[in-house]
């Protein structure tokens, strides 16, 4: 069904695979608008309760094809018609999702990760905001999502100097959620998915919209919100069974809804 990503759904945990390894999964047009189908399909299907991006290869994702680049192009409107769809549609989708970055995370690439709720590093995985390496400035949300992670003065130093960030160095940065092991990245990514695709589901997609709003209300318009995200919790399924669950003393079994 789609050409330049593999998506697949398996235990309530959809995967968007980027496949141009040849090129570090670089975004060109048909990538970018496949990933904003998927990611689009994933918020309806009521069976997707965790979203996980990761790439084919040695790479994670490359940034924009840099072979379709041309002179002419007015780089604003590339960002206003084909990232910003997709960049939104990530950001706005009310379940977890986790990049899973197997390899380089470069330009538009290392966006992408940072757009995601949860950044599991591969020790072979590497972070740079190469965009200062072809004089453009970070986009796709980059900065934005930058800042909140490390801080204005760290933001300013990876953007403008543009070093290649390890693993390691990414975690020590809070840049990542935890560095996993290469003979165990497939166990320990499938196990924290599973775990995310297992919780109420409602629940983080409000807790999400809860951490977005606090960057922007006022604290009493964002104590409204938040009454207003608990009432709509409280009204899950989930929650009740929660509750059940625990005056059972038994282990809950949440449904997503
Ligand atoms: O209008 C707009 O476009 C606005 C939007 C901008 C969004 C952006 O993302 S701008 C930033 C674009 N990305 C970059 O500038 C990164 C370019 N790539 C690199 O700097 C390096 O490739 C990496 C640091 C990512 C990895 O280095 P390394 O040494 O591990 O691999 P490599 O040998 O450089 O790359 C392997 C192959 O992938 C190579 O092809 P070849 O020689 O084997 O045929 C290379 O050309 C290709 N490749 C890597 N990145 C890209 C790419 N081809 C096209 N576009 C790429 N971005």
């Amino acid at each position: 069904m789609y050409e330049n990503i593999q998506y697949t759904l398996i235990d309530g945990v959809a995967t968007i695979k980027l496949a141009r390894p040849d090129k570090l999964n670089a975004f060109n047009r048909t990538m970018i608008r496949e990933i904003t189908a998927a990611v689009k399909e994933a918020a309806r299907d009521e069976k997707v309760r965790c979203l996980v991006f990761t790439g084919e290869g040695r790479g994670f994702c490359s940034g924009q094809d840099l072979a379709d680049v041309d002179k002419k192009m007015d780089h604003g409107e590339v960002l206003r018609e084909q990232y910003r769809p997709m960049m939104k549609q990530i950001m706005n989708l009310e379940k977890p999702v986790v990049a899973a970055v197997n390899g380089v995370a470069a330009g538009a690439g290392f966006s992408l990760a940072l757009a995601c709720d949860f950044r599991l590093a591969s020790e072979k995985s590497s972070y740079v905001n190469a965009f200062i390496h072809i004089g453009l400035i970070p986009d796709s949300g980059n900065l934005y999502f930058l800042q909140n992670l490390v801080g204005y003065s760290k933001a300013a130093e990876i953007s403008i100097l543009g070093e290649k960030i390890s693993a390691d160095r990414a975690l020590q940065l809070g840049l990542v959620t935890k560095v996993i092991q290469s003979e165990l990245w497939d166990k320990e990514v499938g196990e924290f998915t599973e775990y995310l695709a297992k919780i109420p589901t409602k629940a983080v997609g409000l807790i999400k919209r809860n951490l977005k709003q606090a960057n922007s209300l006022s604290f009493e318009k964002y104590l409204e919100a938040e009454a207003q995200g608990q009432r709509i919790a409280g009204l899950t399924k989930d929650h009740q069974e929660g509750v059940q669950a625990f005056i059972e003393k038994r282990k809950p079994v949440f449904i997503g809804s």
